[in-house]
């Protein structure tokens, strides 16, 4: 009796804190459980890091100044519609954004079709974050959003599901690179679920207190802030949650130069270049790059055990 109502509520309700997983399992193992089916698969997904909590003091913690809304709304990469970066705040001007759908599926108890006004339900925060792009320079973006994690946890992930796979839109009437470009499109980028459950893991939809500008992938855009910029996929329409490892845009093109993990190394070159350094847009002198591009406390322990020059 006492036995159904615990694991009932391990199984429906939300954990909404570290410390009452921990109480729960020490609960769990004193009664003498021995992990079932039912109950090894809801603690398969908290192990995963599927448990959702806000942590809006991860915003200012690096205390970086962001760059002028000049040189991040000017200087982008958007392939869908150009290789040259300052020509892309004009050719996504084409790019209609309203209305919006997004698709969540896959391995999920309730899959969901969103419009943005569903999306507004989230209660939106401020992220100043570092973006790194691999080819070597980046920017401090002043970014607002919600945490992925709370958009996972209404789609309710079955026990099968370990990766997320982001769908870009694809539009090549009003995006003359998917007509130009010979990259596989949509633009599709993907996650292992516990890093996209991470509490730095945003959907961003505004930038400086505003809409996010379309050169910067409106309506929605994930951002991942200790990755490479490639992995912020823009303009989302989809997310499909998988048991597999999604393949990627970038890893089709060209995977010995692009990986699925795309952590900020500065110890993993790029096969063509070193990673040591940036050149942070507005400033005149390089910069070292950090490891996890300044988040390792925050994020080293998800790569326990990993050989990050082999999960590049
Ligand atoms: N759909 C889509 N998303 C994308 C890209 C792209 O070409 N298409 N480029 C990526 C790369 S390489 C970088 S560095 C960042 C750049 O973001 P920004 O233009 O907002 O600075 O977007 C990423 N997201
Ligand atoms: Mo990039």
């Amino acid at each position: 009796m006492k036995k159904k109502g615990l694991l009932d509520s391990s199984s429906q309700h939300r954990i909404t804190s570290e410390e009452q997983f921990k109480n729960r399992r020490k609960l769990l193992s004193s009664m003498g459980y021995s992990l079932g089916a039912s109950l090894l698969g809801s603690m398969n997904s908290f192990l995963a890091g599927a448990k959702c909590h806000s942590d809006n003091k991860l915003s200012h913690e690096l205390k970086l100044k962001p760059n002028q809304i000049k040189e991040i709304t000017r200087y982008n990469n958007y392939m869908e519609f150009s290789s040259n970066k300052e020509v892309i705040h004009i050719l996504a001007q084409k790019l209609s954004t309203s209305p919006w759908t997004l698709i969540i599926d896959g391995e999920v108890k309730k899959p969901l079709n969103l419009s943005l006004e569903d999306l507004n339900q989230f209660a939106i925060e401020k992220r100043i974050y570092p973006l790194r792009c691999v080819e070597g320079w980046s920017m401090v973006i002043p970014w607002q959003g919600f945490q992925l994690c709370h958009l996972i946890d209404m789609v309710q992930p079955t026990s099968k599901a370990r990766y997320l796979e982001f769908t870009s839109i694809l539009r090549p009437e009003q995006m003359i690179g998917q007509r130009t470009s010979s990259l596989q499109w949509p633009y599709r980028e993907g996650l292992r679920l516990d890093e996209a459950m991470h509490p730095l893991t945003i959907i961003a939809t505004g930038m400086y207190g505003k809409q996010i500008p379309k050169q910067n992938g409106a309506p929605l855009r994930l951002v991942v802030p200790w990755k490479y910029g490639f992995k912020s996929a823009k303009a989302i329409t989809q997310i499909r949650l998988t048991h597999k490892q999604p393949e990627t845009t970038w890893q089709i093109a060209a995977p010995s130069e692009y990986g699925f993990y795309a952590n900020v190394n500065p110890y993993v070159p790029h096969p063509r270049w070193s990673q040591q350094r940036e050149n942070r847009i507005g400033e005149m002198r390089k910069k070292p790059t950090l490891l996890f591009n300044g988040y390792e406390k925050q994020v080293a322990h998800l790569y326990q055990g990993m050989d990050l020059s082999v999960h590049y």
